[in-house]
C-alpha cells in the first residue's frame, strides 16, 4: 500500500476555472459529460496535466476541441496524465457510472431508489476524470436530466436557475453555484423525495430558502432540524458576523450513508440518524446529535467552504475548528453555566473514551497527520475531536475577544483560498500580537501529554507552591516529543469552599486578585507560587480541562470530597467524583482478579449521595456524576487489560450504590417524572437522564418492585428517551437474565420490535440495545445477524449491532475463546467488498489488542493476521490491520 506524505505537496499544474457538467442519470449507467477551462499555473513543479479517476468508464476526451487519441495520454487505475499540454486547456471529458452498483457510499450511488454523492474526500474521481484536490478551487453549472416519474426532484449546488420538461418523460434541472469550490464539495441528488420549507430572514434583511428534504412519511420528524438550521444560521450572525451567502439552504437525509453527514455547498447531505426526529422515534441525545451536526455542517460553509483546505493532511483546519464551533453552539444554546459545563463534560468524555485510546494505539497520529495510506483512515477522533481541543486552547489563552479578532484576520486573509493550519495559527497569532511558533507542536506531535502537578504549601510564608512538569509518551515515529505550549486553568480552594484570592507576585495582599487563572505551562518544568494563602488549599486543576492532556495529582480522597462538594468549577467537580469512582473500581479489580471480598467504602457512598440529593444542582449535572467511568476507559487505565474483572468490579459498585442508596434513588426518581408534552430542551432532557440513571440503578438493587417499575415505564412512556431507557434497564441490570424476569425481557423486546419494524432508526437501537447488553453473547450476535431486519451493507445497521457489540461490549466482545475475534473478521472481511471505509472502522475495534493477557493477544493476532492476508483488501483495511500488527 503506497503512503502519501504531507512533506511531498506540490501545488497542482493546472488550476480549473469553471466546471461544466451534463448528468444523464440511469441507476444502471449514469452518463456524465464534463467541461473544464483550465489554465496552467506556472508556479508549479508539476508540468503535467494530471487528472485522477476511478471506477468510471471513459468514453472521450477532447482538448481544445480536438479528440485526444489513446496515445496522446497516460492511463491507469488511478490516473489520467496529459503530457506537454497548453497553457489554457478547454478539456471536454464523458464518463459513465454504474451506480446502482456502488456499493461504497463513496461518489454517485443509489440509495432506496434515489441517487445521491459523497465526494469527499477523493469521491468526485469517480464520478469524472477532475484534478480532484482540495486547492484547486472552481465554479460549477450543474445540468441533470432524468425520469421525471421516478426522480421528481433534481437537485445540485448553489442555485436553481432553470428547469422544464424534456418531452419524453424526462425532465431537466439547471443548478449554477457561484462560490468557486473544491470538488469535494460537489452534490448531486435525484429522486421521490418531499421538502418541509421556509422563508427565512437573515440579520441583514435578505431573504434565503431553507429546505430539508426527506423521503415520503418522513415529513413528521424535519422539525428540529429545521429548528436547529435556523439557530445555527442566527448563531454564526451573532458569534463570528458570519452570514450565509446563498439564496437556498437545503438539507437531504438518506439512510444509507458513511458519514453523519457531508457539508456540500448548499446542499448538505446527512445521514438520516441526524436529520428525522419526534418524541416518538427519537431520544434527546438523538436530538442533542441533530442540533450539533445541523450545526457543524453549516458552520463548515465559512469554515471549510469559504476557506478549505490546501490538501488533506489539513483536514483538521476544517474539522478541529467547525467541531469547536458546533460545541460553542450547543453550548450557548443551552444559556447557562452549568448547562454549558454540562456539555463540556460531555465533550470531554467523548475525548478520552475515544481520542485518548487512538493516541495511545497503533493509530496514533498528529492532529495534522505527515502520513495516509488512504485519507478516509483519517477522519478521526484525533483530527475531529483533539483538532477541536487544539482551536480551544486558541480560545483559552487568547479569551474570547482575542479570538474573534483570530476569526476576522483569518477569514480577511483567506476567504476564498486553500489554506494550511499554519495559516489559521499565524491569523490567531498577528491578530493578538502574539508569538505562538511553539504552538505549532499541537499539530505536529502526536500522543497524549502527561502533566505531572505537585503543590507544596508554606504554612510560615503563607505560599502554595504549584510545580508542573511535562512529558508526552513516544508514538510511532516519533521517540521524543518537545514540551507543549499548555494553558493551565486553576483555582485554590479554601476549607469552607470559597476560593483563594490568586496572586503571583509577593508584597501586598489584593483581595481582588482573580479567583480563577490560566497558567502557562510552555517548559518541561516550571513552578509558581501563590502568596497569601492563609491555609493549605485544595487545589482545582485543569479547570474547564483546558488543554487535553492526563492530569497526575496525588490527591487525597478528602480533597476529591471536598472539590466535588464545592468546586465552583463545574468540570473539576464532576472530575473529583471520576477520580474517587476510578481509584475504587480499579482496586476492586485487582480484589476480583485476586479472588477477593469486595467492598465499597462509606466516604465514597456519602460522597455521591450528597450530590445525588442535592436540589442545588443541576439534574443534568448529577447524572453525569452518578455515572461510572466506562469499561473502556477502566482498560486504558490498566497495564494488562481484564475485561470480565472490570465488568464484576463496575457491576459491584452499581450494585453497592443501588442498595445504599435505594431510598434516594426512588425518590430522585419519582422527583423528576416529567409528564406532560415532550420537549427536547436541555433542562427538560437532563431531568429524563437523572431519572433514568436513577431507574438503571434501582434494577441494579435485584427486586421485583424495580423491575416492575422500568417494566411500567416501559409500556407508559409517550417519547422515546423514556421507552429506550426503560428497556435498556431491563436489558442491562444484573438482574436481567434471572428466570423470573426472562419473559418480561422478551416481551418487551417483541413489543419494541413490532411497533417500531418500519422506523429504521429505531431498530438500530433495538439491535444496539442487544449488543451492548451483558449478557448478549457472540452466537447471539450471530442470530441477529440472520434477523431479516439486518443488513451488512447498510451502515446504519451494521453499526447498530457489530459496531456496538465490538466496541461497547467488552466482557463479551474478549470472551475466553476468542469466538468473537472471529465474528470480527468475518465482518471486516465482508464489509470489505462491499464498503472498505466502513470495513476500515470496524477493523479499528482491535487497536487496543497488544493491551491484553498474552493469550488474547494471539487469539487477536491471528484475526488480524487473517484480514491482513485476505486476497482483494481495499487500502483502507490493510492500511489498518498492517499498522495494527506493525
Ligand atoms: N466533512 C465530512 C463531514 C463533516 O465533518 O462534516
Ligand atoms: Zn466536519
Amino acid at each position: 500500500v503506497k503512503t502519501i506524505y504531507r512533506k511531498d505537496y506540490v501545488a497542482p499544474g493546472y488550476w480549473v476555472d469553471t466546471v461544466e457538467m451534463g448528468f444523464d442519470l440511469h441507476p444502471q449507467r449514469t452518463h456524465v459529460a464534463t467541461r473544464l477551462h483550465m489554465r496552467r499555473n506556472h508556479d508549479s513543479a508539476e508540468k503535467d496535466l494530471i487528472l485522477f479517476g476511478e471506477d468510471i468508464q471513459l468514453h472521450q476526451l477532447r482538448l481544445n476541441g480536438v479528440d485526444l487519441k489513446r496515445s496522446a495520454y497516460q492511463r491507469n487505475k488511478e490516473r489520467l496524465i496529459i503530457s506537454n499540454a497548453p497553457d489554457t486547456v478547454v478539456l471536454e471529458i464523458e464518463t459513465s457510472i454504474a451506480a446502482d452498483k456502488n456499493t461504497t457510499m463513496s461518489g454517485l450511488y443509489v440509495s432506496n431508489g434515489n441517487f445521491f454523492t459523497q465526494c469527499e474526500a477523493e469521491g468526485f474521481r469517480k464520478i469524472t476524470y477532475f484534478p480532484d484536490r482540495p486547492d484547486v478551487m472552481a465554479t460549477y453549472t450543474v445540468m441533470l436530466r432524468a425520469d421525471k416519474k421516478q426522480f421528481p426532484v433534481l437537485l445540485s449546488n448553489g442555485n436553481l436557475i432553470e428547469q422544464g420538461d424534456l418531452g419524453d418523460g424526462r425532465h431537466y434541472a439547471k443548478w449554477e453555484d457561484p462560490f468557486k469550490k473544491p470538488s469535494y464539495l460537489f452534490a448531486l441528488v435525484a429522486g421521490k423525495l418531499v421538502c418541509q420549507e421556509e422563508k427565512y430572514r437573515l440579520k441583514s434583511g435578505r431573504k434565503v430558502l431553507l429546505q430539508v428534504w426527506v423521503e415520503e412519511g418522513n415529513l413528521d420528524k424535519t422539525q428540529h432540524a429545521m429548528d436547529s438550521l435556523k439557530n445555527s444560521i442566527r448563531w454564526d450572525e451573532e458569534r463570528f458576523g458570519l452570514e450565509l451567502d446563498l439564496d437556498r439552504f437545503m438539507i437531504v437525509a438518506t439512510s444509507d450513508f458513511n458519514m453523519g453527514a457531508m457539508e456540500n455547498k448548499g446542499l448538505n447531505i446527512f445521514n438520516t440518524k441526524y436529520v428525522l426526529a419526534n418524541s416518538r422515534t427519537a431520544t434527546d441525545a438523538d436530538y442533542a446529535g441533530i442540533e450539533s451536526v445541523v450545526g457543524h455542517e453549516y458552520f463548515h460553509n465559512w469554515t471549510g467552504n469559504r476557506v478549505t483546505c490546501r490538501d488533506w493532511f489539513q483536514l483538521s483546519l476544517k474539522e478541529g475548528l467547525t467541531v469547536f464551533r458546533d460545541q460553542e453552539f450547543s453550548g450557548d444554546l443551552v444559556g447557562n453555566a452549568t448547562g454549558r459545563a454540562v456539555k463540556r463534560i460531555e465533550d470531554v468524555r467523548i475525548l478520552r473514551q475515544h481520542q485518548f485510546p487512538e493516541d495511545a494505539g497503533p493509530m496514533s497520529h498528529p492532529v495534522r497527520p505527515d502520513s495516509y495510506a488512504e485519507i478516509n483512515n483519517f477522519y478521526t477522533v484525533t483530527v475531529y475531536e483533539k483538532g477541536s481541543e487544539v482551536v480551544r486552547m486558541y480560545y483559552t489563552l487568547l479569551g474570547h475577544e482575542g479570538f474573534r479578532k483570530g476569526m476576522d484576520l483569518y477569514f480577511q486573509r483567506h476567504d476564498g483560498q486553500a489554506v494550511t493550519c499554519d495559516d489559521f495559527r499565524a491569523a490567531m497569532a498577528d491578530a493578538n500580537g502574539r508569538d505562538l511558533s511553539q504552538f505549532e507542536r499541537w499539530y505536529s506531535q502526536a500522543g497524549t501529554p502527561r502533566v505531572k502537578a505537585d503543590g507544596e504549601y508554606d504554612a510560615k510564608r503563607h505560599v502554595y507552591r504549584l510545580k508542573l512538569s511535562q512529558a508526552c509518551p513516544a508514538t510511532a515515529g516519533q521517540d521524543h516529543k518537545l514540551p507543549f505550549h499548555i494553558p493551565f486553568a486553576m483555582g485554590l480552594l479554601q476549607q469552607d469552599g470559597s476560593e483563594f484570592a490568586l496572586q503571583l507576585e509577593s508584597g501586598k495582599a489584593h483581595p481582588q486578585a482573580p479567583r480563577s487563572i490560566i497558567l502557562e505551562l510552555t517548559q518541561e518544568t516550571q513552578e509558581f507560587e501563590f502568596h497569601h494563602i492563609e491555609h493549605e488549599p485544595t487545589p482545582s486543576l485543569l479547570r474547564n480541562f483546558s488543554a487535553p492532556v492526563i492530569l497526575d495529582f496525588d490527591y487525597s480522597d478528602a480533597q476529591l470530597a471536598h472539590l466535588l462538594a464545592h468546586d465552583s468549577d463545574a468540570f473539576c467537580r464532576w472530575e473529583a467524583g471520576q477520580r474517587l469512582a476510578m481509584r475504587r473500581l480499579l482496586k476492586l479489580v485487582k480484589s476480583v482478579q485476586n479472588g477477593e471480598a469486595l467492598a465499597l467504602d462509606d466516604m465514597f457512598v456519602e460522597a455521591l449521595r450528597k450530590t445525588l440529593v442535592d436540589a442545588n444542582l443541576d439534574p443534568a449535572f448529577r447524572e453525569l456524576v452518578m455515572t461510572l467511568p466506562s469499561e473502556v476507559m477502566l482498560a486504558e487505565e490498566m497495564e494488562i487489560a481484564d475485561p470480565h474483572s472490570i465488568h464484576q468490579a463496575r457491576r459491584f459498585v452499581r450494585a453497592s450504590l443501588a442498595q445504599a442508596l435505594k431510598a434516594e434513588f426512588l425518590s430522585v426518581y419519582q422527583d423528576h417524572l416529567t409528564p406532560g408534552k415532550y420537549k427536547p430542551d436541555a433542562v427538560s432532557a437532563g431531568k429524563r437522564a437523572l431519572k433514568n440513571c436513577a431507574l438503571s440503578y434501582l434494577l441494579e438493587w435485584s427486586h421485583e418492585s424495580t423491575y416492575e417499575l422500568a417494566y411500567t415505564q416501559y409500556f407508559e412512556a409517550e417519547n422515546m428517551t423514556d421507552k429506550v431507557a426503560a428497556l435498556s434497564a431491563m436489558l442491562h441490570c444484573s438482574s436481567a437474565l434471572q428466570p423470573q424476569y426472562q419473559a418480561r425481557r422478551a416481551e418487551v423486546l417483541q413489543d419494541f420490535f413490532d411497533e417500531f419494524q418500519h422506523e429504521a432508526l429505531v431498530i438500530d437501537k433495538w439491535f444496539s440495545l442487544q449488543a451492548c447488553a451483558p449478557s448478549t453473547d457472540v452466537k447471539q450476535i450471530r442470530q441477529l445477524m440472520k434477523h431479516k431486519a439486518f443488513s451488512l451493507a447498510n451502515p446504519n445497521r451494521a453499526r447498530s449491532l457489530i459496531f456496538a457489540f465490538c466496541n461497547a461490549n467488552p466482557a463479551q466482545f474478549h470472551a475466553a475463546d476468542g469466538s468473537a475475534y472471529e465474528l470480527w473478521g468475518d465482518a471486516v472481511i465482508a464489509l470489505n467488498k462491499l464498503n472498505p471505509q466502513v470495513a476500515a472502522r470496524l477493523a479499528r475495534s482491535l487497536d487496543r489488542w497488544t493491551k491484553y493477557p498474552v493469550a488474547q493477544q494471539e487469539m487477536m493476532r491471528a484475526a488480524l493476521q487473517r484480514v491482513a492476508t485476505t486476497k482483494g483488501l481495499s487500502k483502507d483495511v490493510a492500511e489498518i490491520v498492517n499498522k495494527a500488527l506493525a
